[in-house]
């Protein structure tokens, strides 16, 4: 144990220890952790082969996989200029004012976070990402900043994948030096679903900047500045990262007698720029601006404001090429992707197409498509490993404009009504996700407050209600928590506030607040609070963890005890992550630097009468003998 750590310590056995050795060496009592490793990665597989992974529903046993070409590139050579080398050498100001000079468009590839956040329920694993990450910085310098972090990826990451958030981001920024790293930052909510205290959200921007992120794409789910405004400063005064302030878009600029219209956005702008963001951002979640509102919205935004401005939309309706190509026309300066194989739909546009299509344009930029069309293929292949996270969206559909619903919550809602045994009223779902919205009084529906008119659909659907029986029988009917917590003023204000009559009949005679709901909030006592943490959850549990413990409780519990139980699956290739070995199945596992296991599955046993299987394993020519209990 802790002596062979010693003797076997490179810095101890070469003679250069200090006194403080021990102390400047915490890993040395890192025994259990050590010595399991291999075990523990035998016991998740172990129970895998008997009890499956929960959160996979369903499979297709004739399913075949290929393997997944890794594009070729120069291991050995450096990284060639990239954005973040351009940030390091401007500085943030000279840099948002070369973004705005250049002439050629540019492109944020989102294949690492939104894009399988809205195809794949956010389940792509960082191994997957890590495969590629060197090789597509290498080979693609040109890319504007890469989309890696936030929204619903940390979430998932640790309740669904078992990773650590921030090892990913560690690991990301590591193989992808010179371009820039961004996150999707929900305002006050931080990552999460509701308001969160100021110092946790400070704190969790200054480490994030810490561990990677170079632009905050920073929102709110009503497009309050109010409520941006803590996360905007700390960017500016506490990191070196570039914050990136965002206009949520919904609704049609063109309809008659909406709140959401040119003059609306051209205010919230002007203010966002008073804020001191340094891009701004169009957030178009659901995909509902088209073509000729992008060509006014951003040419007029152009001379409202003095940022470079960012565009980012869904293909849910399957014309969004065509708002980027009026958005390029009219100056906007970056656009999101996503690489052709995972683009499309509820995700981003399709990288390549657009680039092919850009040829002859005076904005063509310079790309390597052949590379880009490597990766895509890649992720074709790869994209296979999550089919049974896919969702059945087969076409573009023209119905989001009338039912405003974003891109990542679309793709979860079919699944969603399943788990309530609603699917077959899912077109009565996506009515009244609309009817929602106009109780509601037209809210910019977007994480967290598209879940809350979600979760109000859901209600209605379920209890065969409708709008004019939540007006009429409203008093006698106890509404979702999120709804009321909605109508109190926990996620902020809408413009206009809420409607007044239903306000009245949700919230029962209880007062909501108009004020920040973080002013109500408790600050953390970090010091105070962070020492508990260590005591219940030991000391390989450091700062960053115990702001995912802040934000996700009981998540990152669940995290803790299955790393305790399994530890680092993240190491696992995906299709054994998922769906176990098959008898005979052999894979390689790197467990840490130049360090590696071959750990083959033999057989399994039929439960005995204690409903236990013996699993057979080899782990480096061993054979292992595990008993399993079998839950189902
Ligand atoms: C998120 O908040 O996760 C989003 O992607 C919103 O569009
Ligand atoms: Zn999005």
């Amino acid at each position: 144990g802790f002596l062979q750590n010693v003797i076997s310590n490179h810095t101890f056995y070469s003679g250069e220890a200090t006194v403080n050795f021990i102390a400047e060496h915490p890993e040395l009592f890192d025994v259990p952790r050590r010595l399991n490793r291999g075990t523990k990665l035998l016991n998740y597989l172990g129970n895998l082969a008997v009890n499956g992974n929960p959160d996979v529903k369903s499979t297709d046993p004739t399913k075949v996989f290929r393997e997944p070409k890794i594009p070729q590139f120069d291991r050995l050579g450096g990284y060639p200029e990239g954005t973040k080398d351009k940030l390091t050498a401007l500085g943030r100001e000279g840099f948002a004012e070369w973004l705005r000079n250049e002439k050629k468009i540019h492109f944020t590839d989102t294949t690492f976070r939104d894009a399988h956040q809205s195809l794949l329920a956010t389940r792509v694993r960082t191994l997957d990402m890590l495969r590629v990450a060197e090789g597509f910085a290498k080979n693609n310098p040109d890319v504007f900043s890469m989309e890696v972090w936030g929204g619903a990826t940390f979430d998932v990451c640790m309740r669904f994948l078992h990773e650590n958030p921030w090892d990913r981001l560690k690991l990301l920024r590591k193989a992808m030096p010179n371009l820039l790293l961004q996150m999707l930052l929900r305002g006050s909510n931080g990552v999460g679903y509701k308001a969160y205290p100021d110092n946790l959200i400070e704190k969790f921007i200054e480490k994030s900047a810490e561990t990677g992120i170079d632009i905050f794409r920073i929102f709110d789910s009503l497009n309050w500045v109010e409520a941006m405004k803590v996360s905007i400063r700390t960017v500016r005064e506490r990191t070196d990262s570039l914050a990136e302030a965002c206009i949520c878009y919904t609704g049609d600029l063109y309809k008659e007698n909406t709140k959401y219209n040119l003059q609306y956005y051209l205010d919230l702008a002007r203010q966002l720029e008073d804020e001191g963001a340094h891009i701004l951002a169009i957030k178009d979640m659901a995909g509902l601006l088209k073509p000729q509102s992008a060509k006014l919205l951003i040419s007029e935004l152009k001379k409202a404001v003095s940022l470079p401005i960012h565009l980012h939309t869904h293909d849910t309706s399957s014309i969004q090429c065509a708002t980027y190509f009026e958005a390029i026309n009219a100056g906007v300066d970056v656009v999101d992707v996503a690489i052709s194989s995972m683009s499309g739909l509820t995700s981003q546009p399709n990288f390549n197409s657009i680039l092919a299509g850009l040829e002859g344009h005076e904005r063509q930029p310079d790309f390597d498509l052949k590379s880009l069309n490597k990766y895509a293929n890649y992720w074709e292949d790869v994209r296979e490993f999550y089919y049974p996270f896919e969702s059945e969206l087969k076409a573009g559909t023209a119905e989001v404009y009338e039912h405003e619903i974003p891109g990542g919550q679309y793709s979860n809602l079919r699944p969603q009504a399943r788990g309530l045994g609603l699917e077959d009223k899912f077109s009565k779902i996506k009515e009244n996700y609309a009817a929602v919205n106009d109780l509601f009084g037209d809210l910019v529906k977007v994480t967290p407050s598209s879940k809350v008119v979600g979760d109000m659909a859901m209600f209605m659907t379920s209890n065969n209600l409708t709008s004019e029986d939540i007006l009429t029988k409203g008093h006698t009917l106890s509404f979702p928590e999120s709804v009321v917590s909605l109508f109190k003023g926990e996620l902020g204000q809408p413009p206009g506030g809420f409607p007044k009559e239903l306000s009245d009949i949700i919230l029962k005679g209880e007062k909501p607040f108009t004020d920040r709901p973080n002013a109500h909030l408790e600050p953390v006592d970090f010091d105070k609070e962070f020492k508990e943490f260590q005591k219940e959850f030991d000391h390989y549990c450091d700062e960053l963890d115990f702001l995912s413990y802040k934000l996700y409780p009981k998540v990152f519990k669940g995290l803790y005890d299955h790393w305790q139980n399994y530890g680092e699956v993240w190491r696992l290739p995906t299709l054994s992550f998922f769906y176990g070995l098959g008898d005979d199945e052999e894979i390689f596992v790197e467990i840490g630097k130049g360090k590696a296991i071959i750990i083959k599955k033999l057989y399994k046993s039929a439960p005995d009468e204690n409903g236990i299987c013996k699993v057979y394993f080899e782990m480096n020519g061993q054979t292992r003998v595990l008993e399993v209990k079998d839950n189902g």
